[in-house]
């Protein structure tokens, strides 16, 4: 049942087993194994949880999209590669991310312990989702963590106009005490796809500067960016990290670019498929046995940041999560319909 107290607002609150078996329906309505549903099911709820709106269940929509493009295969158990020293290897054939992630978590947290630093490699993934919940899962066993993933060739260079990058995010965690870590999490994009979507669907403009129409002119409406190029964030400095991500993610891990990603797609309209790198390195063995010490000067950096009124990144998020977790998720309700059609 959803708890909805004013029928003229508009939004809903959900609780979260509710939201999260409502996802998994959606996910096996459209043919998805068990294993593959209940993953992605956790990683879209967080995403609501947290009042992420690019990444949350309006994912449910788009993830159904890219299963109706017949590009996905939807039961493929992903591959763990025999350990190789510090490198763990997991082939998702094919399928969406989240199980192989899940699948290659433990024995990354092992190549870090034993080496100092672990590296995980997906290859062959459809990915759709933010990175935090991987990089959260990699913190919670007292690890940093760093994660890079391509998408589709959507953006364009530092003074050009044609799309090469994907919107590229870069995600950091670093281990707290306390349930929250210190994590941030961007697309190498002004705006990420997600949220262009979620204003072309709303009819509204995008701020100035995420992108230019198919002329190379400056604009503001997300139709003519899509037609267009969008923009890396910070200039030269935005697309240099994009084209590292370009680099690491995709070269460096024998896996599609961006602009591979979006040839495979073909006008499909799916999600992006390609590889992700995650690294998680391990304090005790990087601050030669010092990880209080490490741990005292994080946290007295912290303390500048939050102690001249600034915030750490992910505070919202956090805050939305305390508050869905008593609450339950908002969900906008005409987003909710559309995801309540979807369930049948
Ligand atoms: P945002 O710009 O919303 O946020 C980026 C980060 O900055 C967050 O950690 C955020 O924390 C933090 N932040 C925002 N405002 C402040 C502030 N005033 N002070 C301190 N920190 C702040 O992220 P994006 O829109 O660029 O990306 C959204 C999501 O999209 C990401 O999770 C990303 O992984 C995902 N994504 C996934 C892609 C893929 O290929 N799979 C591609 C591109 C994006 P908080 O959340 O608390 O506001
Ligand atoms: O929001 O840019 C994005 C995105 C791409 C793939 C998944 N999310």
């Amino acid at each position: 049942m959803s708890h909805d107290t004013d029928a003229a607002a508009d939004t809903v609150q959900i609780p979260l087993p509710e939201l999260q078996a409502l996802a998994r329906r959606v996910l096996l309505r459209q043919g998805l194994s068990q294993a593959h549903a209940e993953a992605m099911a956790r990683t879209i709820v967080a995403g609501q949880r947290d009042a992420c709106q690019s990444h949350g269940v309006y994912r449910l929509i788009t993830c159904t999209h890219s299963i109706r493009s017949g590009k996905v295969d939807l039961q493929a158990e992903p591959v763990l590669a025999p350990a190789s020293g510090a490198v763990v290897r997991v082939d998702a054939r094919h399928a969406f991310s989240p199980l192989a992630f899940e699948r290659g978590l433990p024995a990354l947290l092992q190549a870090a312990r034993t080496h100092g630093l672990g590296a995980l490699v997906i290859n062959r993934c459809f990915h759709f989702s933010a990175l935090w919940p991987e990089i959260e899962a990699i913190t919670a066993h007292g690890l940093a963590a760093l994660a890079l993933t391509p998408s589709h060739a959507w953006v364009a260079p530092a003074g050009g106009s044609q799309p090469v990058f994907g919107t590229n995010p870069i995600a950091f965690g670093w281990p707290r005490p306390g349930p929250y870590p210190f994590v941030f999490d961007f697309a190498t994009s002004a705006i990420a796809r997600g949220d262009l979507e979620l204003h072309r669907r709303a009819g509204t403009p995008l701020p100035p500067g995420c992108g230019v129409d198919a002329q190379g002119r400056p604009s503001t409406d997300p139709v003519a960016i899509a037609q267009g190029a969008m923009l890396a964030f910070g200039g030269h400095k935005g697309s240099a990290l994009a084209a590292m991500v370009e680099v690491m993610a995709a070269a460096l891990i024998g896996d599609w670019t961006s602009a591979e990603s979006l040839d495979f797609d073909a006008g499909a309209g799916a999600a992006p498929c390609h590889g992700e790198l995650l690294l998680a390195f391990d304090p005790e063995r990087l601050s030669g046995q010092a990880p209080a010490q490490a741990q005292a000067r994080a946290e007295t950096l912290f303390a500048a940041i939050t102690g001249q009124g600034a915030r750490l990144p992910s505070e919202r998020r956090y805050a939305a999560r305390e508050r869905s977790l008593r609450e339950g998720a908002t969900v906008p309700r005409a987003l909710y319909a559309e995801i309540l059609a979807l369930a049948g």
